[in-house]
């Protein structure tokens, strides 16, 4: 077990504070580099494993790049607003505010004690009124660019959590927090229109240095497709509707279309022997979740309205279905059925026993979803799918019955919550001037503290008089607040526009400064943002482009997903399963370093894996040696005995491993292959371990060699390094050094003997490293002494080199 526990731990934390170590300097030299962290959301569970193998490794690569000469920015801070505070409160009566004031002491302590460095100075917490007097102010800028509205829709709604849902906030039909059947309810919130920005999120996502998976995720969320809008005429009545289709050129095969239950033109339609079957229909369609609905292995279901459409095409007169597997929210609540080329269409009418009709050729058994010619329509048979897409499009155009069409899935972001725990919604409703913004000068509307926060669906803060009573900003009458909160989503999409420039009270942020530092170089965080933050952060930024507040378009230039480290049962750790490691533990027994190599030395950082107490003691052990061998030369080179200068075999398999390790330390940590690295100086160790052997040594060689060795250390285990470095007689940090550089030279092994002939004849033989080019074995040639002497008065005409071989020397 290391020696190296939590004094020296604390010893160069302090030094470090103390002398300022770490503060930014936009000004200093250097290229700048945001590297960024997602930060952490202040739970009384406080920092796990997971938190270290995000925080952790991604220290060392800023150290790392520090010591290579950028200006490194690394900010902290806390994601502090939501609901796990408030359900804690819940539970336990503690206030939101003071649980999660107490846990953030509790967990900056624990970020301290990983020696990290943050630039605390820029440290920022969301739910501080300083912070979300900001988030109050974006939203109102959005406001005012018509980026925010309030409309009344369905929504998802948690009945546990009794608060409505994101969208994105529903996995698989549950509550993403609680895991709660998400139902549906008719209310009007504020939503973010994230949809005008679709295709900017879609095709920019491909110029972004992020995983490819996410990449991928972004894209199917967004959900592009691209087809046909085409109206269909009610038979005998005035009325008309709109479909929206990906396959156009299907058209002459409909044989009936389908509404969503919720379509307002449904009740319009139904016919009076039909009513009561539609009611009855639509009751049920409720109950069912949009991805319930959307299954593709749920049995399709449907009812006949008893009225008939024409297909604008070909006049045909198709029935109108209300069905359930159509979604309201999508394209235009209404589809048109093609049974021979649609799966879903196909067990539809299959079903309720409706025509099919073959339109495209190519493949005898029906659906036919794949490519074919046009059959069965009219003037575009014998064309292919794609051209009918167009040209049926085109005709459409012409009759004046649709158009080409986009769609989206993404739709706009649902922001509004009705829970006590996140920042006001910065809203005034007055009976006669309706809705209001606040006045920017009236920012922060401040969380009261006093607040009844019991979930039981309507928003805590409108039980809240005090809150609740104001003055209409325009005509000065009677008002009341808005009393939702926002999703605390809206206050992570923009907190690092905001760490710059933390303690900025006149704006958000100084524009020319987050120009000057944005975008974030590196950002490094969990995949399960990969829809939700992530996606959110783009649109935010961009939105703020528009706005003239920002010149970037993007807001994370690079992205890493870290693995997910597991228990050492090879589960996901759980405190039910209690297979849970407690970082705390194993820091007072091994310290920081010993664990934060083990993170790096015992997973590929992407990937991660099970939790091994062996591991991490097999890198005490390693960190254990790595001390002896140091502290013995270290010893060696101060008393100054058995010493030499010269750079005989010893000393130069030595310095092979020295550059060796120096190049694949580099190469490996550049790309966060942290694992590799440190198995790199593993070896080096072991030929460190050989030159110990040697009875006089090249002392100054080896501080040299120890130098570097330690400078390769010191983003890995950094109180280590400092420790070693100041034993080293070196100055204080480590940290500020250059980051060594390989010599290439040093990189060759092995030596050959060459001959060196004056005009054919051999008067010397030197060794020279195999690697070496025609011009240096040439140099080194004309420098040897007998040569120089040989050719005292003579002039060289030419030299020819054999490589490997010999040089010949013309001279007379
Ligand atoms: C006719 C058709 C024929 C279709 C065919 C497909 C194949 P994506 O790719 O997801 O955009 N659709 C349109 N609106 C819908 C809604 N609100 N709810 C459920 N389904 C809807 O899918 C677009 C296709 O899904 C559209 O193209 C439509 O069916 C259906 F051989 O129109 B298609
Ligand atoms: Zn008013």
């Amino acid at each position: 077990m290391s020696k190296y526990n939590t004094d020296i731990d604390k010893k160069w934390q302090n030094k470090w504070e103390e002398t300022g170590l770490y503060k930014f300097d936009k000004n200093k030299e250097g290229e700048k580099l945001y590297v960024l962290e997602m930060f952490s959301y202040p739970s009384g569970n406080q920092l796990h494993a997971g938190h270290w193998f995000n925080y952790g490794p991604v220290d060392s690569w800023a150290r790392f790049k520090r010591m290579r000469g950028f200006n490194v920015f690394q900010p902290m801070g806390f994601d502090a607003f939501g609901l796990p505070a408030e359900n804690f409160a819940i539970k336990t009566g503690v206030h939101p505010k003071d649980s999660t004031e107490r846990n953030i002491v509790k967990m900056e302590e624990q970020l301290k004690a990983m020696g990290a460095m943050f630039n605390w100075d820029n440290e920022l917490v969301t739910c501080d009124p300083t912070y979300y007097k900001w988030t109050q102010w974006l939203f109102l800028k959005l406001y005012e660019k018509g980026l925010a509205y309030r409309k009344k829709a369905p929504v998802n709604w948690c009945p546990s959590c009794n608060t409505v849902l994101a969208n994105e906030q529903v996995v698989d039909g549950l509550c993403e927090r609680c895991s709660t059947e998400v139902t549906k309810k008719d209310l009007t919130q504020w939503f973010l229109k994230i949809t005008d920005y679709a295709e900017e999120l879609l095709t920019k996502i491909d110029e972004l240095d992020w995983p490819e998976k996410t990449k991928a995720m972004q894209k199917h969320w967004i959900g592009k497709s691209t087809g046909a809008e085409v109206t269909f005429k009610v038979d005998n009545s005035d009325l008309d509707f709109s479909v929206f289709t990906t396959r156009p050129d299907t058209l002459f095969g409909v044989t009936y279309v389908v509404l969503a239950p919720e379509n307002e033109l449904v009740d319009t339609l139904t016919t009076e022997d039909n009513k009561e079957a539609v009611e009855n229909y639509k009751e049920e369609a409720k109950k069912q979740s949009d991805i319930e609905r959307q299954s593709i292995t749920r049995e399709k279901t449907g009812i006949f309205t008893g009225s008939y459409a024409i297909n604008p095409i070909n006049g045909r007169k198709v029935p109108i279905w209300v069905g359930d597997y159509v979604l309201n929210t999508y394209g235009t609540g209404a589809v048109m059925a093609v049974p021979a080329h649609d799966e879903r269409d196909f067990a539809f009418a299959t079903k309720y026993d409706l025509p099919i009709e073959k339109v495209i050729d190519g493949c005898e058994e029906l659906p036919h979803t794949g490519s074919g010619n046009l059959v069965n329509s009219g003037e575009f048979d014998g064309i292919t799918a794609r051209q009918g897409k167009k040209a049926i499009v085109n005709k459409l155009e012409e009759i004046k019955a649709g158009s080409s069409k986009t769609n989206y899935r993404l739709r706009d972001w649902l922001v509004s919550r009705q829970r006590y725990w996140g920042a006001p919604i910065p809203m005034i409703h007055c009976d006669k001037c309706g809705i209001v913004p606040v006045p920017e000068n009236q920012l922060p509307v401040e969380l009261p503290y006093d607040v009844e926060f019991a979930p039981d669906g309507k928003s805590p803060l409108g039980k809240c008089e005090d809150f609740l009573k104001t003055t209409c900003p325009v005509c000065g009458g009677p008002a009341h607040r808005e009393a939702d909160t926002l999703d605390t989503f809206v206050c992570s999409s923009w907190y690092y526009l905001r760490y710059p420039d933390n303690k900025n009270s006149e704006k958000a942020f100084d524009t020319d400064l987050i120009n000057e530092l944005l975008p974030v170089d590196k950002y490094v965080g969990g995949p399960e943002h990969a829809c939700m933050h992530l996606l959110y952060a783009r649109f935010i930024t961009k939105a703020l482009r528009d706005m003239g507040y920002v010149n970037f378009d993007e807001p994370f230039k690079s992205l890493t997903h870290q693995g997910l480290i597991l228990g050492p049962d090879g589960l996901k750790m759980s405190k039910s399963k209690g297979n849970t490691i407690s970082p705390d533990e194993y820091i007072s027994l091994y310290g920081a370093d010993v664990f934060r190599m083990y993170l790096m030395f015992g997973f590929g950082y992407t990937e991660g894996g099970a939790w091994s107490d062996d591991g991490i003691k097999s890198i005490g052990r390693f960190v254990d040696r790595i001390e002896r061998y140091l502290d013995g030369f270290i010893d060696e080179i101060n008393k100054g005995e058995n010493n030499k200068t010269t750079m005989d075999k010893a000393e130069k398999e030595l310095n092979f491993w020295r550059h060796s390790t120096i190049k694949a330390v580099t190469a490996d940590t550049e790309i966060l292959q942290f694992n590799t690295a440190i198995a790199r100086m593993m070896e080096f160790l072991n030929a460190l371990s050989k030159y110990s052997t040697e009875s006089v040594k090249n002392l100054s060689f080896l501080k040299e060699t120890l130098v570097d060795f330690v400078k390769l250390l010191a983003p890995f285990a950094p109180h280590f390094a400092e420790e070693k470095w100041e034993a080293l007689g070196m100055n204080f940090s480590v940290f500020n050094e250059a980051w060594p550089e390989f010599d290439k030279k040093a990189l060759v092994k092995d030596e050959v003997e060459i001959a060196i002939q004056i005009n054919g004849k051999i008067k010397a033989r030197i060794n020279v490293a195999s690697g070496l080019g025609e011009d240096e074995i040439k140099e080194a040639a004309l420098n040897t002494s007998e040569i120089v002497t040989a050719l005292e008065d003579k002039t060289v005409r030419k030299v020819i080199v054999i490589k490997g071989r010999l040089v010949n020397i013309v001279a007379n």
